[in-house]
C-alpha cells in the first residue's frame, strides 16, 4: 500500500481496579494508538503495547513515540509501497523495540486487509469463531480480597485464574484459591521475581495442580529456567524471554520451557507470532495468548490471534469490563467464558472517536 499519513496519539484510561504485579502498581492504562491512512483512504488501527514506564519491559510509551517519530516512519516514508509482510526486515536497523514496530505494522496490516476486504483471523489461519478466556488477577492487599476478586471471575464465568505472584505473595494465596476451588484450571506469573535458588520454595506449588508457572527468573536465564524445569513438577510457562521465534527455538532446545505466552508486542506482531504458533503446533507446544491490558482495539487482534489451533490453552484475553468502565471500541463482552473472535475486515472493529478524544492526552498527524 502507498501510505498517505500516520496519526499518533497517547490515550490514558483508567483501569477499574489498580493491577498490582510483582514489578508495579498500576491504577491506569496510558498507551501509544497509531492509525495509518493509505493514498485510496484505506485506515489502519492498532496500539502500541508498551507500559508508561520501562518495567514489564525497556519499552515504554514516551520512547517510543520518539522512536517512531525519530526513526521509524521515516524509514517507512522512504519506500513509494509498503506491505505489512516487509515491514519487519525495513526496521530491523532500528535494534529492539519489538512493541513500537508490532504496532506500526498492525495498523499497516489492518489497512492492507481492509482494502483486500479480509478479516486479520482468516489471514492469520484462525480456525475457531469463538475463544476461551482466563483472567489475570493481581497481588491483593489481603487474602480476603484475593478471594473476593477471584469470586467474581469465577461467577462471571472465567475459564481460568491466573494469580500474579512474588516472594511473601505465593503459597499461601495459591492455596487458598486451590482450597476454595478444587477444579478450577489455574496457573501464576511471577514476572521474573525469583532467583535460580527458589527452586524447593516453588517446588512447594506443586501440591495444587497448577497449568503452569509462568516467568519465575529474569528474562535472559534460559538456563536458569531449564534448571528450575527440572527441579519443580509444575510445567515452566516462559513469557518475558520469548522475544522472537529464535528465542522460542533456543528455549525448547534448552527445555527451558514446555508452554508458551505467546505476545505480539513482545515478538514484533502478529507475523511473528504466527512463526511461533506453528513451530510450537509442530513441537506439540501448547501456546496461549497473552495480555498487555489492552484497549478494544489491540483486543480484536489478540482475539482473531487466540483463534489458531494451537491455542489450546485459555489467554489473558478477558472482557473489556475486566479493566475499563468505557473501552475505545465497543465492548468486548464475555459469553458463558467465551469472547467472540470478530470477523469483519481488517481487527474489525472500529475505535470510537469521540471517546478516543475525549482521554486522548497528545496527538500528532505525519504526513509522508
Ligand atoms: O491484559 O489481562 C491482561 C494482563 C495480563 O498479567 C497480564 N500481563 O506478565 O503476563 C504478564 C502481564 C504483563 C502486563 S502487567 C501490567
Ligand atoms: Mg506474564
Amino acid at each position: 500500500m502507498k501510505i498517505h499519513e500516520f496519526e499518533l496519539r497517547t490515550i490514558h484510561l483508567p483501569l477499574v481496579r489498580p493491577f498490582r504485579t510483582s514489578f508495579g502498581t498500576q491504577t491506569s492504562r496510558e498507551l501509544l494508538v497509531v492509525k495509518v491512512t493509505d493514498e485510496d483512504g484505506n485506515v489502519g488501527w492498532a496500539e502500541d503495547v508498551a507500559m508508561s514506564e520501562p518495567l514489564y519491559s525497556p519499552e515504554y510509551v514516551a520512547g517510543n513515540l520518539d522512536l517512531i517519530k525519530r526513526f521509524l516512519l521515516p524509514e517507512l516514508f522512504k519506500r513509494s509501497e509498503v506491505r505489512a509482510e516487509d515491514v519487519a526486515e525495513i526496521l530491523a536497523p532500528y535494534l529492539g523495540a519489538p512493541m513500537a514496530k508490532a504496532a506500526l505494522e498492525t495498523a499497516i496490516l489492518d489497512a492492507q486487509l481492509r482494502g483486500e476486504k479480509r478479516s486479520l483471523s482468516s489471514y492469520l489461519g484462525a480456525t475457531k469463531s469463538k475463544v476461551e478466556c482466563g483472567v489475570s488477577v493481581g497481588i491483593s492487599p489481603t487474602i480476603d480480597q484475593l478471594l473476593e476478586e477471584v469470586a467474581s471471575y469465577v461467577d462471571a464465568g472465567y475459564r481460568r485464574i491466573k494469580l500474579k505472584i512474588e516472594p511473601g505473595w505465593d503459597i499461601e494465596p495459591v492455596r487458598v484459591v486451590r482450597e476454595t476451588w478444587p477444579t478450577i484450571p489455574l496457573q501464576v506469573d511471577a514476572n521474573q521475581a525469583y532467583s535460580r535458588g527458589d527452586g524447593d520454595h516453588l517446588a512447594k506449588l506443586d501440591p495444587f495442580d497448577l497449568l503452569l508457572i509462568e516467568q519465575p527468573l529474569d528474562e535472559h536465564d534460559i538456563l536458569g529456567h531449564a534448571g528450575l524445569a527440572k527441579r519443580v513438577k509444575t510445567p515452566i510457562c516462559l513469557d518475558e524471554s520469548i522475544v522472537s521465534l529464535r528465542a522460542a527455538q533456543d528455549a525448547l532446545a534448552l527445555e527451558a520451557t514446555t508452554i508458551i505466552n505467546i505476545k505480539p508486542g513482545r515478538v514484533g506482531g502478529y507475523i511473528e507470532s504466527v512463526r511461533i504458533h506453528d513451530l510450537c503446533l509442530e513441537k506439540k507446544i501448547p501456546v496461549w495468548c497473552g495480555g498487555m491490558l489492552e484497549t478494544g482495539i489491540g483486543r480484536a487482534a489478540n482475539l482473531a490471534l487466540a483463534a489458531l489451533p494451537g491455542f489450546t490453552l485459555p489467554g489473558d484475553t478477558s472482557a473489556s469490563a475486566r479493566y475499563f468502565k468505557e473501552d475505545v471500541t465497543e465492548p468486548f463482552v464475555m459469553n458463558e467464558g467465551y469472547l467472540d473472535v470478530p470477523q469483519g475486515f481488517g481487527i474489525g472493529v472500529e475505535p470510537h472517536i469521540d471517546f478516543l478524544d475525549e482521554i486522548t492526552t497528545y496527538k500528532e498527524i505525519i504526513t509522508k
